[in-house]
Parts: C-alpha cells; sequence; structure tokens
C-alpha cells in the first residue's frame, strides 16, 4: 500500500521545497507538491520528480568498494573500516592528525553533519580541513559590513515590488519558485530589470535588460548612484536616520559619470541613464544580487557597490523594499551555518587546527608541508568537478597515500578514491533543514531503510571511533549512536529550545522562529556604528579594501594583449544542482550533453556552426564540446555550464585558477578568459 510522508529538498538550493514522498514497501515510488509551503506551493522541479529514480537507481553505490590495480571491488565494511582505522592510526602516530585532511562541501544540508565535524575535532584530534566556501561567501560577507546581517523579506513579499531587478540571478532556473511572486508582481504593474551578459529565461518578461561585461557590475552600479545624488533621485530622510558615511561616499561617486561606466562595462550610456532612472522613480524596490556575479575576485566590493543603490533610495525595511542577497533567518541552529558560509580560518577557542582553502585546494594540498598530507576523506562534495583548477586538485589527489570518498554515485572524485563507502540518500536518515531563500524549517524525514549496505555518516564515525579504541559511553558525549530513534531523540532536543517536536515537523514545515518578514523593518542594523555602513572601517581591517564601495578591475580578465580573447562563464542551470544529477536517464532526456555558448558574432570569424564541436581552452587547460551558437551569449563572452563530470564529456574546472574572492574567502571561477576553435563540423 502507498504511504505518504511530508519531506524538504535538502540540496543546496535557494528554494528548498517542501515535497509529499510516497512510499510503496520500502520504495520511493512518487514525489508529489506540499502547498502548505507558502514559498514552494508547486512542490519540486524536474530534480525533485527526479528522486524517483535517484532514489532507486541501478548505479548506487550500494556496498564499501576498495580499488585495487585499478578497479574497484566490493569489500565488506569490516575491510573497509579495518583499512581506515589501520590508516588513521598510522598517519597520526607518523605523521600527526593533521596528514589527514577533512573535506566535506554542500551535497545535503542537515543538522546531522555537525557530527562528522565533532569525529574529526574530538575524536580524531583535529585533522586538517577547509576554509572558506565555493558557493556564496564575497556577497554575505559584503552584506554582513554593509547591513551588518544577511535576511530579506519573504519570498511572496516580492508581489509588493513595483521594481524588481535581477541583478546577476537568473531564478528561472536556479530558484524557479520566484518567478511565481515575480510573474505575480509584473502581471500588477511592476517593472522588470535583468541585468546579466546573458539572456537568460529570466529576463524574457524583462522592461530593460542590460549586458554588462563580466565583472564590471560595481562600474555601472557607481554611475548610477552618482546620477542618483546629482538628480535628489535619493530618501534623504532614511540616508540621515539610518546611514553611515554618505557625506564620504556621494563625495566619492561625484567623479563617475556615464561615460566612464560606459567605457567599462560596454553598456550603451542610454541604457545606464534608464537604469538609473527606475532606481530613482520606480518604488517600492527590490533588488535581488545573485550569487554569480560575486565570483570574481572584485566579487565583494561589486555587491557592496550595488547594495548602495538599495540604500540611498531608503529601499530596505519595507514591503516590497529589500536587499534580496540571502535570508538565512531558518538557520536557527547555529551549527547549520558553518558548511555554507566563511568562517575565519583562526577559531577562538584555543584547539590547534590547520585549514587551507577550499578556493585553491589543489594548491593548498600540494604544498602544505609540515606535516605533509597523506590522507582525504571526502563527503557530500565532488572536488574534482566543483573545485577550480582541476588538473591541480587531481595532482594533489594522486600525490596522496590514501583516499576515502563516501558517495551515492561513481563521481570523478570518487573514481579516484582507494575506498569509497556508500552514501545514504534524502530518504534514509530524518534530518533538520533550513533555507537561504524560503523562511522555513522542515523536517527531512526517513521514509525508508537504507539500500543495500549503505549506512548514514553518523553510523559510519561511530563504528570507526570504536576502531580508534573509545568506549561507548565516551563517544555517546561526541556522537550519535545507530539507530533511528537515537537521530529523533537529538532532533527532539534540537527542537525543544523553540518549543517544537519532530511531530510538529511532520506535519508541514514551520517559519522560522522569531521570523521578520520584512527583514529590518525595525530599522536595526548590526554593524559597529549601529547603522548601515556605506563607508565600512572592517573592510580595511579584515579585508585590506578600500573602505568605500569601488570598482577594481577583475584579475586576468582585461589582461591585453592576450591569446584567450573570450570571456568564460559557468553559470548554474535548471537540470541539475552543480555536479548532480544529470547522471539520471530522465535529466539526460533533457540536457543528454555538455555545450559551450557562444554569440553568432564570435562564431563566425572561427567558422564554427550550432552542433560543431569545438575545443575551449586556456592556458591551464582544454576541453571539448558542442557549440551552441545563440543570441542568448554577450558577444565576447562564452558560457559552459558548471557541474558536468569528465566522465560526462567536459568538465569546466579544468579551465578555472584557484583564486579567492576580495571577501569572504570564495571562489573566482568566473576570472576567466579562454580561446575557442572548430575540431570538427557537424556538417
Ligand atoms: N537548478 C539549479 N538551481 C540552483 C543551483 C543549481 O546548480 N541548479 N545551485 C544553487 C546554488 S549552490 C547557487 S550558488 C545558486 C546560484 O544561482 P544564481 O544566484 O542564479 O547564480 P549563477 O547561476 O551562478 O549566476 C546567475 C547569473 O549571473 C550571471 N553572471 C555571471 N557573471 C556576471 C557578472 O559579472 N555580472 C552580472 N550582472 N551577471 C553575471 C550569469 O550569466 C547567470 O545568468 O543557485 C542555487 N540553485
Ligand atoms: N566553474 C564553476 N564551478 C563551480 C561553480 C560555478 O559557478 N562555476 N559553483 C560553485 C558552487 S556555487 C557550489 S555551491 C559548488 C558545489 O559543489 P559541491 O558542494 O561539491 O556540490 P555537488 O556538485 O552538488 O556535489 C555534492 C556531492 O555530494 C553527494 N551527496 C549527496 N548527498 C550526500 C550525503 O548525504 N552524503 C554524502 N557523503 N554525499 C552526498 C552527491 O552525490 C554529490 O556528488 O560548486 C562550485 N563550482
Ligand atoms: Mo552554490
Amino acid at each position: 500500500m502507498v504511504k505518504e510522508f511530508i519531506t524538504a529538498c535538502p540540496r543546496n538550493c535557494y528554494s528548498t521545497c517542501s515535497l509529499v514522498v510516497q512510499v510503496d514497501n520500502n520504495k520511493v515510488v512518487g514525489i508529489k507538491p506540499l502547498p502548505l509551503n507558502q514559498a514552494t506551493p508547486f512542490g519540486g522541479c524536474l530534480k525533485g520528480q527526479s528522486y524517483v529514480e535517484r532514489a532507486n537507481s541501478s548505479d548506487r553505490i550500494l556496498y564499501p568498494l576498495r580499488k585495487t590495480k585499478g578497479s574497484f571491488k566490493r569489500i565488506s565494511w569490516n575491510e573497509a573500516l579495518d583499512e581506515i582505522a589501520n590508516r588513521l592510526v598510522t598517519y597520526r602516530n607518523r605523521f600527526g592528525q593533521q596528514s589527514v585532511l577533512f573535506y566535506a562541501a554542500s551535497g545535503m544540508a542537515g543538522l546531522l553533519n555537525d557530527f562528522s565535524v565533532k569525529f574529526w575535532r574530538h575524536i580524531y584530534g583535529g585533522a586538517t580541513t577547509v576554509y572558506g566556501n565555493l558557493c556564496w561567501p564575497a556577497g554575505l560577507e559584503a552584506t554582513r559590513l554593509t547591513l551588518g546581517a544577511n535576511k530579506h523579506n519573504v519570498p511572496w513579499d516580492l508581489e509588493n515590488a513595483g521594481l524588481i531587478i535581477l541583478w546577476g540571478k537568473n531564478p528561472a532556473e536556479s530558484n524557479i519558485h520566484e518567478m511565481v511572486p515575480l510573474n505575480a508582481a509584473i502581471d500588477k504593474g511592476a517593472k522588470l530589470v535583468v541585468i546579466d551578459p546573458r539572456r537568460t529565461a529570466s529576463s524574457q518578461r524583462a522592461h530593460l535588460l542590460i549586458q554588462p561585461l563580466p565583472s564590471t557590475d560595481a562600474a555601472l552600479a557607481l554611475a548610477v548612484a552618482s546620477i542618483l545624488i546629482k538628480n535628489q533621485w535619493i530618501d534623504k530622510q532614511f540616508i540621515d536616520s539610518y546611514v553611515l558615511g554618505f557625506e564620504k561616499f556621494a563625495a566619492h561617486v561625484a567623479q563617475y559619470d556615464f561615460q566612464w561606466a560606459s567605457d567599462i562595462t560596454g553598456v550603451p550610456i542610454e541604457m545606464i541613464e534608464k537604469l538609473a532612472w527606475y532606481i530613482g522613480n520606480v518604488k517600492p524596490m527590490t533588488l535581488i544580487p545573485g550569487y554569480g556575479m560575486q565570483r570574481y575576485t572584485n566579487g565583494g566590493q561589486t555587491v557592496r557597490t550595488i547594495l548602495t543603490l538599495s540604500v540611498i533610495t531608503g529601499n530596505i525595511g519595507k514591503p516590497g523594499a529589500c536587499w534580496h542577497y540571502a535570508n538565512l533567518q531558518s538557520y536557527v541552529f547555529d551549527d547549520v551555518l558553518e558548511p555554507l558560509c566563511y568562517y575565519p580560518p583562526e577559531m577562538p577557542d584555543g584547539v590547534i587546527r590547520r585549514s587551507i582553502s577550499t578556493a585553491r585546494l589543489g594548491e593548498d594540498m600540494l604544498t602544505t608541508s609540515n606535516p605533509e598530507l597523506k590522507m582525504i576523506w571526502v563527503e557530500r562534495g565532488n572536488p574534482l568537478t566543483q573545485n577550480p583548477n582541476t588538473d591541480t586538485v587531481l595532482q594533489a589527489f594522486r600525490k596522496l597515500d590514501f583516499r576515502v570518498v563516501v558517495e551515492q554515485f561513481m563521481t570523478d572524485t570518487a573514481l579516484e578514491a582507494d575506498v569509497v563507502l556508500p552514501a545514504k540518500n534524502m530518504f534514509e536518515q530524518s534530518d533538520i533543514i533550513g533555507s537561504y531563500w524560503n523562511p522555513y524549517i522542515q523536517l527531512k524525514q526517513k521514509v525508508v531503510e537504507p539500500a543495500g549496505e549503505v549506512k548514514p555518516e553518523t553510523e559510519i564515525y561511530w563504528l570507526l571511533a570504536k576502531r580508534l579504541g573509545f568506549d561507548e559511553q565516551t563517544l555517546s558525549l561526541f556522537l550519535l549512536p545507530p539507530g533511528d530513534e537515537h537521530v529523533d531523540k537529538y532532533l527532539d532536543s534540537r527542537l525543544a529550545i523553540f518549543n517544537l517536536t519532530l511531530n510538529d515537523l511532520k506535519k508541514g514545515p514551520i517559519l522560522a522562529p522569531g521570523l521578520e518578514e520584512i527583514a529590518f523593518s525595525d530599522f536595526k542594523f548590526p554593524t559597529p556604528s549601529g547603522k548601515i555602513e556605506l563607508y565600512s572601517e572592517q573592510v580595511k581591517t579584515l579585508w585590506n579594501e578600500d573602505p568605500l564601495p569601488v570598482y577594481k578591475p577583475a584579475e586576468e580578465l582585461f589582461q591585453n594583449p592576450t591569446p584567450f580573447p573570450l570571456f568564460l562563464m559557468s553559470p548554474n542551470t535548471k537540470n541539475r544542482i552543480h555536479s548532480q544529477f544529470n547522471n539520471l536517464k530522465i535529466i539526460k532526456l533533457f540536457s543528454p550533453k555538455p555545450e559551450v555558448h557562444i554569440n553568432p558574432v564570435d562564431a563566425a570569424p572561427r567558422n564554427i556552426s550550432d552542433g560543431d564541436m569545438v575545443e575551449v581552452f586556456n592556458n591551464r587547460g582544454s576541453i571539448k564540446l558542442a557549440a551552441k551558437v545563440t543570441y542568448e551569449v554577450r558577444r565576447g563572452c562564452v558560457v559552459v555550464h558548471n557541474g558536468w563530470w569528465l566522465t560526462q564529456g567536459a568538465q569546466i574546472n579544468f579551465l578555472s585558477e584557484g583564486r579567492e574572492t576580495d571577501m569572504g574567502h570564495g571562489s573566482a571561477f568566473h576570472n576567466n578568459r579562454v580561446a575557442v576553435k572548430l575540431v570538427e563540423s557537424s556538417k
């Protein structure tokens, strides 16, 4: 008999949809929407539907595997854990525990991830870890430095906006549920402006589409700020009450005019004028910056600069008016933040820790000494496709003595492992998740027993810790004993802080305790001055950047002459979450192979026609894939979606450099130029 359970999608995605999962005889057989969630009433996307295939896929890793002489063979859990424990002890004795690197990324959200950190910290005694984050930290830090916190109005408040600006965000692919209130607002008369070097699906109803050269948005924003101030299209009262540094900022931007911005951004002057007019005259404005735009070496300053436009026009803290970067209000359990957010390498609690940069993973792994790295443990991540400069990451992996990867599928990273441990999926262990867009806390429910010999990480660590000589009593101080009752008890204990229980969450999503539907409606800004900081001393002290928002050309992109004439961007796309999903049959029907998008103006002189095989290359690497000739990408730029595995045809991070962003230790994936040439015509 088919039973239905309420759950939520734990992928690293804005939407974090509530779902109803149908289960028959310990098997996931269907996924349905859960209208109770006001942000995602229509349920999952295509990827959500594909969970039926994903959960039951014959490609899933169901048993521990050991690589010998280049091929993987099934081994028992005892064999796998004995070898790993022996190696852990040997490396610790001979080289110190920091010779082991614990790498975890964003594959699965949840409170229980914290137990992995506890194992490495308290049981093993402190492995090397990574700091920074591949995703969004430059923008988070820019926002925190300016407003004091990362929060925005509830998603459905977008309907109240008179002007919506999608600035480097493509919700039609990366946050499809945002298109619902966005379209409702347009139906009611709101104006939509899209600023993106590409003409994305999100721009179909745009009243204005601006296509700047990649990484130049700060110049655009500075010129707009300058004209807003000159024309007095600003909110004086808001500025006088809540803003620090306006005078300095106004004096600073007075030097920037349309011509200057047009020369840098490639945007015609009339378009910049139009943009300034909209921002100065159509209210209330919700400005939605995306995360793609901050993956440049100037990403933090770019985001700070764009945010000034919301600030000086008083578009903060009101219905329909907000800065809509990331809403961390549902992360009410502190430890959930850790894997997602930037946190500094030095921890204040006196524990000796060593961490290396996730943006420079390969390089740092190779050069770290005293002790050198001997072993890596990877979980919830696919660093061989997702971290920059794959060639270096690959070298670094191959230089190690021993590699363990906990995975659901044979990814590029799993293929490099010595031991692969089968990972749970979202239906095989309960956990609590927040979202950086929708304002609910949700239960991701265990609805089936794990497939094959799959064990959740919490149990793997428990068994490993016992082999390291700990008795169960000591262990239970740090780790979670195997068994659903322990998971439930733990989750209930966390919920109790808010007078909630697991049973409450089983009935549906719950709005985050303390939620401000309209963020900053109390006009309290937790910055050092208590005001919105257009001028921020901390920008200087923490990141050694200009306290005023400035435009600084991004590294590599404007070196001339260069043999690599085209800007390469590698954004996200609708049918995958980074490197996940495209191994499924249903998804392959929609996106069968990797492609490079190129403008006809750039394709013609290279004799490239739609469908031809081309080579995209620079001094770091080269990939071969099919060309899609399209006006959707600005001339001078090419686009390849990130996430394709090497074994799926083309892996974009062979071309990117391991570089940190100016703030937050993010990764500047898009500071990247390439050349493209024809390999084989399809005709
Ligand atoms: N379907 C799907 N949804 C996802 C994800 C996914 O992989 N698939 N990933 C999730 C995650 S982890 C993230 S971080 C988010 C990211 O989702 P978004 O915030 O939408 O970010 P991106 O897709 O990286 O980039 C958005 C847009 O920025 C544009 N862009 C690139 N450079 C510039 C620039 O210099 N200036 C301007 N103005 N625009 C620029 C790109 O062309 C792209 O259209 O999506 C989340 N949602
Ligand atoms: N060139 C380029 N590269 C990029 C980006 C870009 O814009 N351009 N975007 C970056 C961004 S925004 C992000 S967020 C990162 C994402 O990069 P990662 O955080 O590495 O995420 P995924 O590619 O989603 O891979 C997650 C892996 O976790 C596995 N997994 C899922 N659930 C579990 C589980 O419960 N346990 C274990 N052990 N494994 C599990 C999945 O099968 C998958 O292989 O990529 C970054 N890489
Ligand atoms: Mo991300």
